[in-house]
């Protein structure tokens, strides 16, 4: 390689590579290439089946390794796990996010439907790119973006398939030898960088990130399912934990909600977990892994998603949940997202779910000081009983995704500082110096007119 062409490699690169995989940190020189000879095969930690691991002494001139069959290589593996790494992380800070729930509480749904629209707003309404790193690494989200919104068929009904506890859909198992296996938890990476038009697309660099998601089989943080060879880094590293409590698993949730929903989950109790204690479990084992005592409150924030907003809206307005609560014109032609109103919404929020499911409130707020409630809903609209094979479907014309984006919007807002903007406008001024003064009447903050009540009283 040239001197100029390595210099301008390397002064791209970070100084220190996290794998996604790992979470080992290593500078990006040790990282090893991917043979791409077809003979090349047998890998100590993967298998016999994996392309060998190598690090290479010979590159052509596009800077590619070349194997020692002299093939040019492409994929990147980690020194620890040697598992693959996709070249973004080699220049954009990794930004981890883990998704939690208990079983059928809707994550992959959730997971699918807010990438899915997370490609189609993220460039328009907030000048950010957002794509994957490696498209044949998040193959399974694709599919099941595909199945829900791109489907050729739009009235059949169609269900995700359940990913297993131990399948090869969301961990990886890697074998270190003596009889030391560990299965990590498939991160899905989707590089997010500020585009020319972004108020600070002259930092585009810095607040580029590459977007590690991870979907936890719920399974694994039911009490008592703990083993050492799964490991929980990735919610301890995590800036931002997702919490997805499902109200449809909760007796008291169904009760309130007779009558009211006719989604089979809601009438037939088809998921029943406690929610609470899976979070208990969860959080008792970043404890474990940070040395976090028991006193002392986690500092990230996190947010509790209350999902299948459409199960139990009638509890909260009975209306659907509206963009415009969230988001609004900010720096045009952008968006901006609408703290106030926002936590606005948290509190009535939580007010709902205090009434129905304390022991909820408590797990969360007992583990952590930065606590946001938002409502959501993937499908918008209840599933029905597929006769053929006993899953709950949804036929993909009738998706109507609500808030899906909020969440993952507001994680980016608070772990990178200038990537989201917020509204601030006149009106929002105005607005907050009227709710100053209702403050000192001593009338209800959270009742302005700035503020208005979206959601009625829990319980009317
Ligand atoms: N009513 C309603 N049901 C949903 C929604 N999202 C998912 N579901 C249903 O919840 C069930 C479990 O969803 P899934 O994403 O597989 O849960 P996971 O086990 O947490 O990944 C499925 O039967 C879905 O049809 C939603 O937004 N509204
Ligand atoms: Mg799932
Ligand atoms: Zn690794």
């Amino acid at each position: 390689m040239s001197k100029g062409r390595e210099k301008t490699i390397t002064q791209t690169l970070l100084k220190q590579v996290i794998c996604p995989h790992c979470w080992n940190e290593f500078p990006p020189e040790e990282i090893l290439w991917v043979a791409a000879h077809s003979d090349l095969t047998g890998d100590p930690l993967l298998g016999n089946d994996a392309q060998q691991r190598f690090l290479p002494s010979r590159f052509n001139v596009q800077g590619k390794a070349l194997d020692i069959k002299g093939v040019a290589c492409s994929k990147l593996a980690c020194p620890q796990c040697h598992l693959l790494i996709p070249r973004q992380l080699l220049e954009m800070e990794p930004f981890f996010i883990s998704i939690l729930g208990a079983p059928g509480s809707g994550k992959s749904y959730f997971l699918a439907a807010m990438t899915w629209k997370l490609r189609s707003i993220l460039s328009n309404q907030f000048g950010l790119s957002f794509g994957d790193a490696d498209p044949e690494a998040n193959q399974l989200l694709i599919d099941y973006e595909e199945e829900l919104f791109l489907n050729n068929n739009e009235d059949k009904l169609v269900a995700l398939r359940k990913t297993e506890l131990e399948g090869g859909e969301l961990y990886e198992t890697v074998n270190y030898g003596s009889g030391r296996t560990v299965q990590y938890p498939k991160p899905f990476v989707f590089p997010i960088q500020p585009e020319p038009g972004h108020q600070y697309g002259v930092h585009s660099r810095r607040l580029a990130r590459a977007l590690c998601l991870y979907d936890n089989a719920g399974e694994h943080f039911l009490p008592g399912n703990e083993t050492a060879n799964r490991p929980v880094q990735h919610l301890a590293v995590s800036r931002v934990l997702l919490f997805l409590f499902d109200p449809t698993q909760h007796p008291k949730f169904r009760n309130a909600c007779k009558g009211q929903s006719q989604d089979p989950q809601m009438v037939d109790n088809v998921w029943s977990n406690r929610q609470d204690l899976i979070f208990q479990e969860a959080a008792n084992r970043i404890r474990n892994y940070k040395g976090l005592p028991a006193h002392e409150k986690d500092d990230r924030p996190l947010v509790v998603v209350v999902t299948k907003y459409d199960a139990w809206c009638s509890l909260a307005s009975g209306k659907p949940l509206k963009e415009e609560w969230a988001t609004s014109p900010a720096n045009p032609p952008y968006f901006g997202l609408n703290l106030k109103q926002l936590r606005n919404i948290s509190r009535q929020i939580r007010d709902i779910v205090l009434k129905y499911a304390p022991e909820m409130v408590s797990a969360v707020e007992g583990f952590s000081s930065d606590v946001i409630y938002v409502p959501a809903s993937a499908q918008g609209q209840a599933p029905e009983l597929i006769e053929e094979s006993g899953y709950l479907g949804i036929r993909p014309k009738d998706i109507k995704s609500m808030w899906i984006e909020i969440p993952m919007l507001y994680a980016l807002h608070r772990s990178v500082p200038g990537l989201i903007s917020t509204v601030k406008s006149e009106e929002a001024k105005k607005k907050a110096a009227s709710s100053v003064n209702k403050d000192q009447t001593g009338k209800d903050q959270h009742s302005s007119p700035s503020q208005p009540r979206i959601f009625r009283d829990s319980g009317t």
